[in-house]
């Protein structure tokens, strides 16, 4: 008889242009233990539904993902694992806008205010009309400052290292064009940039891996800033990456550049626009970033045993 085929129910959204796909049943048991721990067993063994869910034929580099879970307090409207091409994230600023309006979309939550619990923390969406969503993220810091990389013929670099929910290296001061039509040469800059940190040693705080780029030049419609982000699988984000505007956020207000409740416009390589604001808590920033998202797919996913590129190329 021939195997029976797995059913998949996504609902598909894009915030800024960056796509997220929010797996809302048919996916892996990841059992009852907190988000981190779900993120664990989901990495350990669950990495070919990951890859069939996200990877081509199915998806593309570009792709997050996310498996909707149940909450453990009763006051969360959610849980998220969200995951990409290669791998599991920490925590996805585009993805939980895109969240809220799945959710929204299902008719689980409605206008206003809800908590959503990530592998690295609550977060809270607000939930406003016209398709715009407030994230206030994860305590979000600057780690470290200033740290000059020889990239040979491409030249110096100096930047800072920053947590927004994931860990960025941030660079101001390069010689790049942060530009749409530059995109090739920005990503390898970008992928050069990560090689060097690796090389070196440099990480985030407690040896953890920086595995996100960001390169901010002048911005056009207004915005303070266009950045340009590499994400760990290689791909750009369309969106101004809601972690790395936090991680922006940090550092901004660590230098005084901007102050508390003051609001920054962070335009991304495609011309999408996230509105960041900060609060001091101690030593760290509480940011909140507001974006548009929109559902624009519903579907089933076949996963076909008899299909030899069921579980996706990569
Ligand atoms: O918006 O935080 C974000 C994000 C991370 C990776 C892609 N987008």
């Amino acid at each position: 008889m021939k195997p029976e085929s797995q059913r998949v129910q996504v609902v598909d959204s894009h915030t800024g242009g960056e796509p997220t796909r929010i797996v809302v049943s048919g996916g892996p048991d990841l059992g009852s233990g907190d988000m981190a721990n779900r993120r664990q067993l989901f990495n350990d063994q669950f990495n070919d539904f990951r890859s069939a869910v996200i990877n081509e034929p199915r998806g593309s580099d570009v792709w997050v993902g996310g498996i909707l879970c149940k909450p453990i307090r009763p006051e969360s409207v959610a849980g998220i694992v969200f995951f990409n091409n290669v791998g599991v994230l920490n925590m996805c600023g585009h993805g939980t806008i895109g969240l809220a309006v799945t959710l929204a979309h299902l008719g689980r939550i409605g206008p206003g205010s809800h908590l959503i619990e990530t592998p690295v923390g609550e977060v809270r969406v607000a939930l406003h009309e016209d398709h715009r969503v407030t994230v206030t993220n994860v305590p979000s810091y600057r780690f470290r400052s200033g740290i000059e990389l020889d990239l040979d013929e491409d030249g110096t670099v100096a930047g800072d290292i920053a947590w927004g929910g994931n860990w960025f290296f941030l660079v101001g001061d390069h010689n790049e064009d942060v530009r749409f039509e530059n995109i090739d040469r920005l990503t390898r800059i970008a992928q050069k940039i990560r090689g060097a940190l690796e090389q070196r040693g440099i990480t985030g705080e407690a040896g953890q891996q920086i595995d996100h780029v960001e390169l901010f030049g002048p911005a056009s419609h207004g915005a303070d800033s266009r950045n340009f982000v590499l994400c760990p699988g290689g791909a750009y984000d369309r969106s101004p990456c809601g972690t790395g505007t936090s991680a922006k956020l940090a550092c901004l207000m660590a230098e005084g550049k901007i102050k508390a409740g003051e609001t920054w416009h962070q335009e991304s390589i495609v011309g999408s626009v996230f509105e960041a604001q900060g609060q001091w808590q101690g030593d760290t920033v509480i940011p909140k970033i507001t974006g548009s998202a929109y559902v624009n797919a519903e579907s089933t996913l076949i996963l076909d045993p008899s299909d030899p590129f069921c579980m996706g190329i990569g």
